[in-house]
């Protein structure tokens, strides 16, 4: 059997009050992430944006194919482009495509077929998701539990620009294919999610939402 190279685990215990304390610290920071709709235009750091990219890059994935790609778009002109094209997107969405029980769903988040944080906010990183990737001699080589491996990245993304102290919103428009278009990606690869980042407007305002408690969400047998 094929055994790999295998090096000693990096490991370092906790005492059993500080993971307690570090456990409860990570809580309480994350629950204070909220999905933000109105950005400043103040500029971010490429470098803070680039160690958060860093840090989405560690995610597990299947087979360690690491079966993602980020684009990150700072470029007033291409914002604009993809704002125009999300738009002409959710126009269709809110007029004919959703349900009326979608937009009852909706209904919480006051959202609409206005997308102004794609042109306001300084940074947004499209995610693709790669089904399989080809090599310089054109050989395919299939990737493993895609999404999932995506969506975890993702959240680690997610998690490394609130720790940061910048704000999101995980945008995923009606239809992404105009994604591959405007950003150059192969079309094999699959527009995952737009994360739109930056820091909040002044008057930013969230709704009035919460989450589950763990007795919802969790079962202990
Ligand atoms: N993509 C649309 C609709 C939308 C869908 C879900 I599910 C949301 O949680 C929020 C919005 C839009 O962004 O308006």
């Amino acid at each position: 059997m094929h055994q790999g190279n295998q090096i000693p685990l990096t490991y370092h215990e906790y005492p059993a009050e500080e993971m307690r304390e570090r456990a409860c610290a990570f809580y309480a920071e994350m629950r204070r992430r909220r999905s933000v709709r109105q950005f400043s235009p103040r500029p971010v750091s490429p470098e803070v944006i680039a160690d958060c990219l860093r840090a989405a890059g560690t995610a597990p994935s299947g087979a360690n194919m690491q079966p993602w790609h980020f684009v990150v778009i700072t470029d007033p002109a291409v914002k604009r482009q993809i704002r125009e094209a999300a738009e002409a997107e959710e126009q269709e969405f809110y007029r004919r495509r959703a349900s009326q029980e979608w937009l009852d769903a909706l209904a919480p988040l006051q959202t609409n077929a206005q997308k102004p944080f794609l042109e306001a906010a300084p940074c947004l990183i499209a995610i693709f998701a790669q089904p399989h990737r080809v090599t310089p001699t054109g050989e395919t080589i299939k990737h493993y539990y895609v999404n999932q491996s995506v969506g975890i990245a993702t959240g680690i993304l997610l998690a490394a620009v609130h720790h940061a102290g910048l704000v999101a919103l995980t945008y995923t428009p009606s239809r992404m294919a105009f994604l591959n278009q405007l950003l150059h990606r192969p079309s094999y690869e699959r527009p995952f999610l737009l994360l739109v980042v930056g820091y909040p407007a002044a008057d930013a305002t969230v709704p009035a939402i919460g989450k589950k408690p763990l007795e919802e969400i969790a079962t202990f047998i």
